[in-house]
């Protein structure tokens, strides 16, 4: 076998802890995304549809029904042109994975099949082709819908991981209480926020992440609805100064931080900033960053700068389906950016240290910072 080849096959056979999804547990099952339709109404293919198709305003776009929506996705961007972007890419990714036709003329052969399928075998069809072992929610409890299955005494599927997401909880006037209750309700494995710029949160989330040793994590660089017209498919990004992010880890030592940046400028200052702290772990290649060009040269630099002390990715799916392509494609990238560092090293590396390495990236580092 090459060295790609044995790369490759270390990088397949790693059991992947995903560490950011919008997926849920069964428990919550008005919550559960899955199917060809679902696959299709993705707001990432609802924008390139939208620009692909001018005369579509996003207006008539939204008022169709989702089938109406994911035949016109499919037609415009399966059918009259090539589904070369990533999203596109990906949808055909899965539907191959499961022996469909990714350049049918109609989606009639693609609903049949989802049609027959029970969601609990689906799920375990999903796992097992992507290679997923635990995933990260997120936790939102100020939606009502969500707020009901907690309320109502459940407890999720152990593999999938609660992630207490605070951008609106934290808007909460007495923060401390509702923390503690959430925090004791849910038992997170981690809080969570999304931000455009840095900034010091409230002391009420770092004192409760130091009180239950759980890392706060934090995504930074989105801004929100830049063309409010697209809904959820409307938000954009901007390079940001980490400085304040330095300050922050320098500050609360006693404080873990998972990092995630969404502009490409903003991949290399993290990298420096987690070479000084060891309390920052940047985590995955999120959303505009989650293209194989980008997650190669990303994970390539921060194996260059950090070694194998990162989680090079994350899926962000929202559609339990996408983790089969999410994650075929982005083990391809760390797969081709680890052999490139391999070949750098002078002396070949063993099948032992490459099954190493390729655990400790894909879910070992994870599982070390979020308790098993
Ligand atoms: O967690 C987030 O804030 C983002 O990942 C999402 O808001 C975003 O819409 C997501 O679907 C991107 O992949
Ligand atoms: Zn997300």
């Amino acid at each position: 076998m090459t060295l790609a080849e044995r790369v490759a096959a270390a990088v397949d056979a790693a059991p992947i802890i995903d560490l950011h999804t919008h997926l849920f547990a069964p428990q919550f099952p008005a919550l559960n995304l899955w199917g060809v339709d679902e696959l299709l109404t993705y707001h990432y293919l609802v924008a390139e549809t939208l620009r692909a198709e001018p005369k579509v305003t996003p207006e008539a776009f939204f008022a169709l029904d989702k089938k109406a929506q994911a035949d016109l996705v499919w037609a415009s961007l399966f059918v009259r042109r090539s589904p070369l972007s990533e999203a596109t890419a990906g949808v055909a990714t899965v539907l191959a994975a499961f022996g469909l036709d990714p350049a049918a003329p109609d989606l009639r052969e693609a609903r049949a099949f989802f049609a027959e399928r029970r969601v609990e075998d689906h799920l375990e069809d999903v796992l097992r082709l992507s290679g997923v072992s635990a995933l990260a929610m997120t936790n939102d409890p100020t939606d009502p819908v969500e707020r009901a299955v907690w309320d109502s005494g459940a407890t999720p599927d152990p593999r999938f991981y609660t992630a207490l997401r605070l951008d609106r909880l934290i808007l909460t006037e007495d923060l401390a209480p509702e923390l503690e209750r959430w925090i004791a309700r849910m038992r997170p494995r981690y809080l969570a926020i999304s931000v455009n710029e840095v900034s010091a949160p409230p002391r009420a989330v770092l004192d409760a992440c130091r009180d239950h040793g759980l890392p706060f994590a934090m995504m930074i660089g989105v801004r929100r609805a830049v063309n409010p017209r697209l809904g959820v498919a409307g938000d954009g990004v901007s390079t940001v100064d980490l400085t304040p992010l330095e300050r922050l880890a320098g500050e609360n030592p006693d404080v873990r931080f998972l990092v995630t940046t969404l502009a490409r400028e903003n991949t290399h200052p993290l990298c420096v900033v987690a070479r000084k702290f060891a309390n920052v772990l940047p985590f995955g290649c999120w959303w505009f960053m989650n293209n194989p060009s980008l997650i190669e040269e990303t994970t390539m630099m921060r194996l260059e700068m950090l070694g194998p002390t990162f989680v090079p990715q994350h899926s962000d799916a929202r559609v339990l389906d996408q983790l089969i392509y999410k994650w075929r494609h982005a083990r391809r990238s760390i797969a081709s950016a680890l052999t490139r560092r391999y070949g750098a090293m002078p002396v070949p590396p063993t099948d032992a240290q490459i099954e190493r390495d390729a655990r400790a990236l894909l879910g070992g580092i994870a599982k070390e910072w979020l308790g098993s």
